[in-house]
């Protein structure tokens, strides 16, 4: 966790909430990166989260994002656009600390802190459970690239260099082997050997995007399952948290993710290898609930490479994760020695199971998007 102490961590909720109004602090939810923790205070709950800076090195730079993103969210909110009729629609509110106007505070202990006002009468869920569930997951991602959709990609910082271009994950990787360690197991081969068969697929992406086919657009960065809050009596999206990621990028990571991580039925931390499968009717919910909302936002090319990000997205978080475990688990966090090898190969066999069914998954996205169906593929393979 934080490597605090309960009373250190205290104060630093003390900083946001002020003295003597901390009446629980306990951790939430399962991030791999930061450390997160659910804050009661005056009767009212808060995130308190500590940015991993060995990860995000500039954590000013994310608060930067999150105050654009929280504008622009909430000039958005004010004006009620016709998407959000009828429809409850919230956004994480940066809190200040007492002392300043400034939504972060460093603790002599250690640690980049901000709050997070927490989203109520809501919840998460780390793996599916139904149909309707699926197409709220797509809807709330579509609703948010809908509503981010004109903040323009300069007023956002890098914040995560190199973060989903799968030319460079490869290049760690191909680093972290010529170190040597780790590689010595059945399933270490067995994850080589599947990247080595894959490494043309790893370009795809980046290489339409350099040619300019492929618009940078504002994006989540990490719209996976649990990062959708879906209101819990009405069970629709109500919002997506995990904002720390909000770049510019490519919408095929976004959407990629999306699937990769709501279409595995047994999650990400499954240990039943040979059960995981994608699930093509949860892919079409989604995708359903996804271009309602978004699709129109979207160029024919787009839509036509959604399959191919569902496959490379999957295939990257394997990579990422195959990387971490040679390189001794020093990004993800992990509760065993294995841990990351596990699940690199849990995203390998969904890659593997995406594959099996690229053509099925192809015609699902021109049937759901009769438009654009006619015109060219390019950058496809
Ligand atoms: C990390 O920390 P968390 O769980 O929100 C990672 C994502 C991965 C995800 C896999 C900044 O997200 O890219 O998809 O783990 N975030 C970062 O569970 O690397
Ligand atoms: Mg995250």
């Amino acid at each position: 966790m934080s490597g605090l102490d309960d009373s250190r961590l205290r104060r630093v909720a003390e900083a946001f909430h002020g003295e003597g109004q901390i009446t629980g602090i306990t951790p939430l939810g399962s991030g791999n990166v930061n450390d997160t923790y659910l804050v009661e205070s005056g009767g009212s709950l808060s995130v308190l989260q500590r940015i991993n800076t060995a990860v995000f090195t500039q954590p000013e730079l994310v608060m930067h994002n999150l105050q654009q993103l929280s504008q622009h969210m909430q000039e958005k909110l004010q004006r009620k656009p016709p998407a959000l009729h009828n429809r409850r629609w919230e956004h994480p509110r940066l809190i200040c600390t007492q002392s300043s106007d400034q939504s972060w505070h460093c603790c002599e202990a250690g640690g980049f802190w901000r709050s997070l006002s927490f989203i109520t009468q809501a919840e998460s869920v780390d793996v599916i459970q139904t149909a309707d569930q699926a197409r709220e997951l797509g809807s709330g991602l579509g609703l948010f690239h809908a509503l981010i959709s004109d903040l323009p990609v300069d007023s956002l910082a890098d914040t995560l260099e190199g973060f989903h271009i799968t030319p460079l994950y490869l290049e760690a990787y191909r680093n972290a082997l010529a170190s040597g360690a780790r590689q010595g197991s059945d399933a270490s081969r067995f994850c080589m050997a599947f990247i080595h068969e894959r490494e043309g697929l790893v370009p795809l992406l980046e290489e339409a995007k350099q040619r300019g086919e492929l618009p940078l657009r504002p994006i989540h960065g990490d719209p996976k399952i649990n990062n959708v809050m879906l209101d819990r009596s009405s069970g629709r999206a109500v919002a997506l948290i995990d904002l720390d990621t909000v770049k510019p990028g490519l919408v095929h990571y976004d959407i990629g993710d999306c699937l990769r991580s709501c279409c595995n039925r047994l999650g990400e931390e499954t240990t039943a290898l040979d059960a995981v499968r994608f699930d093509l009717d949860l892919a079409q919910a989604i995708l359903e609930g996804y271009l309602a909302e978004a699709g129109g936002l979207l160029t024919p090319l787009e839509l036509q490479l959604i399959p191919d990000a569902a496959r490379l997205i999957s295939f990257e978080l394997g990579l990422r994760f195959f990387t971490d475990h040679l390189n001794g688990n020093v990004y993800f966090k992990a509760q065993h020695p294995e841990h990351n090898l596990q699940r690199a190969l849990v995203q390998f066999r969904l890659t593997a199971s995406i594959e099996a069914q690229m053509e099925p998954l192809r015609r699902l996205v021109q049937r759901l998007t009769p438009a654009q169906a006619a015109a060219p593929r390019r950058a496809a393979t």
